[in-house]
């Protein structure tokens, strides 16, 4: 397996908002390598992609990524990724980096959830075979499905936030926790005007949900679709505390600037998979006709410019489409903004119209997080000058 400093998922980072975070990477890997900041807005030149923004780090060098954790705008819970990866069938590693409020929210515990699926042979060790199939279906989804809790110890009464961290490769986690009373506050690292109900979760590859909630049992994680409640890890009770009575209150909001008049529309229908027709370029997935980077962007702005995406699924699987560099918001079907994301999940039949308004500069992906399909072909970008 991949890890970050001999670990995977590797440690922690944990920064304030408005830091500069510096990262020495060392790459000790056989191949060339790149870290992307995985929903952080920074400056285009530190993202971490191959072709648009930065060439490999090949073995035995380094680089050093500096930048600021962000703004007031950003307060992203986020794993970061190396690539290339996966048409070797060899995974890309993921770290957890947390970017704390200037004022945190009081709580007994901040625990980090890392949802986990992998793919194991039948001795035990990571399965390196490529097939094909996995990758025109629902991606390469593993046999072993767990949670890394960064504390598996709670008191009955314990004030907890919990973050709740989708790294996975292609796995859409659908999701209840057991022996918790409280709320969900942030997806994607924006928090939410309004607490949402802890009910069932669902996470597609690279989606966060942060928890405030009250441990009012032993707290379990449990998959509820497909299995019907398989366990993926808890937190045990080990003792008990007076329960306090302070609500839960919603997180001070980033500073989004508001979208004024849209000045772009664009359509991205996705296509591909497996029984579908051969589209143009080399995989077996496609927006707009074009398998993997097209050379001119889906939208091409000047910074500060509101902008639409309308998201087309006509495929038979569900897509997760992440853009790199920016939140956007999810719409209803009236076309009113809903919850800001960084990676908005659109099942078969379904269309998802999403607002941005691209005030970072640079040349910025729009890809499909099951990375199986990314690496065959579901990509392309925004420019933004
Ligand atoms: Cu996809």
């Amino acid at each position: 397996m991949l890890g970050f400093n001999g670990t995977c998922p590797g440690p922690e980072i944990r920064q304030r908002q408005n830091d500069i975070l510096r990262a020495r990477v060392e790459n000790g890997l056989e191949d060339g390598t790149l870290v992307h900041w995985h929903g952080i807005r920074l400056p285009n030149a530190m993202d971490g992609v191959n072709v648009l923004t930065q060439d490999v780090i090949i073995p035995n060098e380094g680089y050093e990524y500096r930048f600021p954790v962000s703004g007031s705008r950003c307060r992203n819970l986020l794993v970061s990724l190396p690539l290339p990866f996966l048409r070797t069938g060899r995974p890309r590693t993921v770290r957890p980096l947390i970017v704390e409020e200037p004022a945190p929210p009081d709580v007994d515990q901040d625990i980090t959830a890392i949802l986990f699926d992998i793919r194991l042979d039948d001795t035990g060790q990571f399965d390196m075979e490529f097939d094909r199939a996995d990758f025109i279906t629902a991606g390469r989804l593993g046999n072993l499905m767990t949670t890394f809790l960064s504390s598996e110890q709670a008191r009955l009464g314990d004030h907890i936030r919990l973050r709740l961290i989708n790294p996975t490769p292609d796995r859409i986690f659908e999701i209840r926790i057991d022996g918790l009373t409280g709320f969900c506050v942030a997806y994607d690292g924006m928090p939410l005007p309004e607490l949402v109900s802890l009910g069932n979760l669902k996470l597609a590859p690279a989606q966060r949900i942060d928890i405030i909630a009250d441990v009012t049992g032993d707290v379990i994680l449990r998959e509820t679709v497909p299995s019907g409640g398989e366990e993926l890890g808890g937190i045990m009770l080990n003792g008990q505390r007076q329960i306090r009575s302070a609500p839960i209150a919603p997180l001070p909001a980033n500073l989004v600037p508001a979208p004024g008049e849209i000045t772009q529309t664009a359509d991205l229908f996705m296509q591909g998979g497996a029984g579908d027709g051969a589209h143009g370029g080399f995989g077996g997935w496609a927006f707009n006709d074009v398998s993997g980077l097209p050379n001119k962007p889906l939208i091409s702005a000047r910074r500060d410019e509101a902008v639409q995406v309308r998201m087309v699924n006509d495929t038979a699987f569900p897509h997760g489409i992440h853009l790199h560099g920016h939140h956007f918001w999810e719409t209803d079907q009236n076309g009113a903004r809903t919850h800001l994301r960084d990676t908005t999940l659109v099942a078969p039949g379904e269309t998802m119209t999403i607002v941005c308004v691209l005030d970072n500069p640079g040349a910025w992906m729009l890809h499909c997080h099951m990375l199986s399909h990314q690496a065959d072909g579901m990509a392309t970008w925004m420019q933004v000058s």
